[in-house]
């Protein structure tokens, strides 16, 4: 046979596979179902790692930036808005025909000083920070009007006994921030979703509260598309059970559930929740797998994950979004959080950018479906 023709029947039979194998991401096994998304930073947006960023454009249909609309990074100062990151995460996102989420208004952390003091350091009157609130949000959410599908407009405002965090936005103008913050980013952009972010939405007394401010913002009329939970797990909390819970708990109260932050420690921790100002001190035993993760370990890890991907697709009707906090284990938070300078694997893709094994088994289930 001439090599023309042996190449030709090499290409038949190997080009479907190669399409088929490009269409065989989680974003088109999810399709129909909810947005499978990812958090960026700016080095993957700026291309410079590009295997980074293609694989971000290839494998997600959906993008949050991990940090650059941040209070503090995108309006360091009250006449000064910094907007150079977070076009570009937007525009990033456009080219590569994802879903931007935008990520986050009104936040008692990161946040600079000047948002709640006058000239000469005092707190500023409820007046006062209920303006500069406006225009902060205004101006954020008018810039990106219409590219943006739906801002976490308050993050964190619970404590997990469902109590107000006592923050200096509850502090000034009491529980109403809350309601004032989405009134504002509803005016500014009345197309785009407005959502409620928190970490450990499955301890129920703060998914009570949760629910609680749903139904109290609904009945006064304001707008709220759905909430946030931004499920940073460690390998036996939250239970499947408890996360089930709080789905129904939010169904009930008349909300789109997204899964925003999504990462499952492997290691040991002292701490559960994603407070960032809690940090505890070093230690090789709260560092196991400096140089791999054995085995038996690996396994309960990806039934974890599996578990937890099942609870969102038995509940698709109403989780619209699954975010994954970080494209791989090198850039995840968690290498540093509660504890610095560990080694962990959190998230789907290993640290040379190759899909984790239980990533086959998640696309297999998504279909099955
Ligand atoms: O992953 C983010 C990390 O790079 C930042 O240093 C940190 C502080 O801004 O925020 C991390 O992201 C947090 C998110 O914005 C809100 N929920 C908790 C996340 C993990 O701390």
């Amino acid at each position: 046979m001439k090599i023309k023709t042996i190449s030709a029947i090499i290409a038949i039979i190997i080009l479907p596979n190669i399409h088929t194998m490009a269409q065989n991401t989680l974003a088109d096994a999810t399709k129909g179902k909810f947005l499978f998304g990812v958090a960026v930073n700016m080095q993957q947006v700026n291309g410079v790692n590009p295997k980074e960023s293609e694989l971000i454009a290839k494998e997600f249909n959906a993008i949050v930036a991990e940090n650059c609309m941040k209070p503090q990074l995108i309006h360091p100062e009250e006449n000064r808005y910094e907007w150079a990151d977070a076009d570009k995460v937007v525009a990033f996102g456009e080219k590569n025909k994802q879903v931007v989420t935008g990520h986050c208004l009104i936040w008692h952390s990161q946040i600079a000083k000047w948002f709640f003091v006058d000239d000469s350091g005092k707190d500023v009157t409820p007046e006062v920070l209920k303006e500069r609130m406006r225009q902060h949000i205004y101006t954020i959410v008018g810039r990106y009007k219409g590219r943006i599908k739906g801002w976490d407009v308050v993050n964190e405002a619970f404590e997990d006994n469902g109590t107000y965090r006592n923050s200096k936005f509850y502090r000034i103008l009491g529980k109403d921030f809350i309601k004032y913050a989405f009134q504002f980013a509803h005016e500014a952009d009345p197309d785009a979703e407005l959502y409620y972010n928190d970490y450990n939405v499955e301890t129920p007394a703060k998914c009570e509260a949760i629910a609680e401010l749903v139904k109290e913002l609904k009945a006064a009329g304001v707008r709220i598309d759905a909430v946030g939970s931004q499920a940073h797990m460690q390998m036996d909390s939250p239970t499947l059970d408890a996360t089930e819970t709080s789905f129904k708990k939010l169904k009930a109260a008349g909300v789109k559930i997204l899964i925003t932050e999504w990462d499952i420690s492997i290691l040991p921790n002292p701490y559960s929740g994603a407070n960032i100002s809690v940090n505890f001190k070093y230690s090789p035993e709260m560092d196991p797998y400096r140089v791999a993760v054995p085995d038996s370990v690996q396994q309960k890890w990806n039934k974890r994950v599996l578990d937890m991907f099942g609870l969102f697709l038995k509940y698709s009707d109403v989780v619209d979004r699954v975010t994954v906090w970080g494209l791989n284990d090198a850039v995840s938070w968690l290498n540093n959080f509660p504890i610095r300078g560990r080694k962990d694997y959190p998230v789907l893709f290993d640290r040379n950018n190759q899909p984790k094994s239980v990533v086959d088994e998640m696309i297999k289930m998504a279909k099955k479906i």
